[in-house]
This record gives C-alpha cells, structure tokens and sequence, in this order.
C-alpha cells in the first residue's frame, strides 16, 4: 500500500448536507480524517470539478488526501491523489493507464464474486458493501453483512478492505473486528451539520482500540 489506511474514511455528500463539499472537508479534516472522498452525485460535471478544486486547495494545505468518487477526468485534471470506481464506472485498469502509478484507486463490490473479480485488479483498496441497510445511496446492492464481511477479508489477503453501507458508532467495533481496515462513512458524520467534527473524532477514537484481524 502507498500509505497506512486510516480507519475512519469520511465521504462528503451534498444531498446529506447543506455544506458545500470544502465546509464538510474541512470538519472531516478537523476531526482528524486524513483521506477524504468527495462524491457528488448529483452535480453536474462542472459544479463537481469547481467544488472538488476548491476542496483540494484546502486538503492540501493541510495533508489530507483526497479521493474523487466515479470521475476519473476530475481527479487527472485536479490531481486528486486518487478515484474511487463503481463497477459501472471506467474500469480500474483503463483508469490506472491515465492516472498513472501513483494514483490510489478504490473499487466498490457488493459480492463474493465480484471481490474475487476485483483483486485481480490494479487497485490499491477494495470496498465492500453495503455491510447494513444504508438510505444514503440510491438504489443500494443487497446488505452483505458481517459473516459475508469476514469472508471477503480472505479474499483481499493483504489488499485494504474498506467496509461501507450503515455504518455507524454502534457497529463500527464489528465492522473492525470482522476483518476491515477501515469504515467509510456518510450520513453518521454528515447527519448533524454542527457536529462533523466531533462525530469524525469520536468514530476515530473508537476506532482506534479495534485491530483488524489480517493487516
Ligand atoms: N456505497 P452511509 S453503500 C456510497 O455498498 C455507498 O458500495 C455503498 O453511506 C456500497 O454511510 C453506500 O450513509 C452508502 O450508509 C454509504
């Protein structure tokens, strides 16, 4: 891996919140986050590309990387430190061929079989999900639980496996303990405007007496 994987991967999201993606960034990075994602799912091509400039400036300043969600253009036009592909996104290894080898690129799985897929990939983590019952994505794969979550730590070997989908303070320690690096998360951070920052630092703190079983 190019970096250690913090345990807690906050993803910003302007249909949760009212903040523009840098206000959420900066929380998030307040809070302790050191990789952020940012995905908009909604803006145009544009809105995401200016949001996304103004929100790097920012991570940059301050040591935070930063992940674009689904477009690959964004993150090479901005140098973003990375993308984050679904599987009906451009292929990891097309994007690898533009972003080149110093780009983290995640991919999203929602199964044995696509985890399987999926490792042999030219991707540096592997996200699988929704582990819990998630309102945050629309249309979301069927929940995968915990017992399927410990399965695919097999799978990844020594790949970063990021667990995703209705995560929160009351299930992070399985989701760790099941095998995950680390817990991306959304609506548990963004549901309060006031309180990304503390819900940020709080989920780290947590997180850090939990040790994932194989990394
Ligand atoms: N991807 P929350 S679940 C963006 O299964 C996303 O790959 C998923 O949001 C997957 O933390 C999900 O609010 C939503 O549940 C995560």
């Amino acid at each position: 891996m190019k970096f250690e994987f913090p345990k807690i991967y906050p993803i910003t999201d302007t249909v949760i919140s009212p903040l523009s993606p840098l206000e959420q960034l900066k929380e998030m990075a307040a809070g302790g986050a050191a990789l952020i994602q940012l995905r908009e799912k909604r803006a145009s091509a544009g809105q995401f590309f200016d949001a996304a400039r103004q929100a790097l400036d920012h991570a940059r300043a301050n040591g935070v990387r930063v992940i674009i969600n689904d477009r690959v253009d964004i993150a090479l036009l901005l140098k973003a430190n990375g993308v984050h592909l679904g599987q009906n996104d451009l292929p990891p290894v097309h994007a690898r061929r533009l972003l080149g080898e110093d780009a983290i690129i995640g991919y999203s799985t929602h199964s044995l079989s696509q985890a399987e897929e999926a490792v042999k990939l030219p991707i540096d983590y592997l996200a699988f999900g929704p582990i819990f019952p998630t309102s945050t994505k629309d249309d979301p794969d069927p929940v995968v639980g915990l017992e399927l979550l410990a399965e695919i730590r097999q799978v990844a070997g020594n790949l970063p496996l990021i667990a995703i989908g209705g995560i929160d303070e009351t299930n992070l320690a399985a989701v760790l303990a099941a095998g995950a690096d680390s817990a991306a998360v959304i609506r548990t951070v963004l549901a309060d405007r006031d309180g990304i920052e503390r819900k940020v630092r709080s989920l780290f703190a947590l997180g850090a007496g939990q040790n994932a079983s194989n990394v």
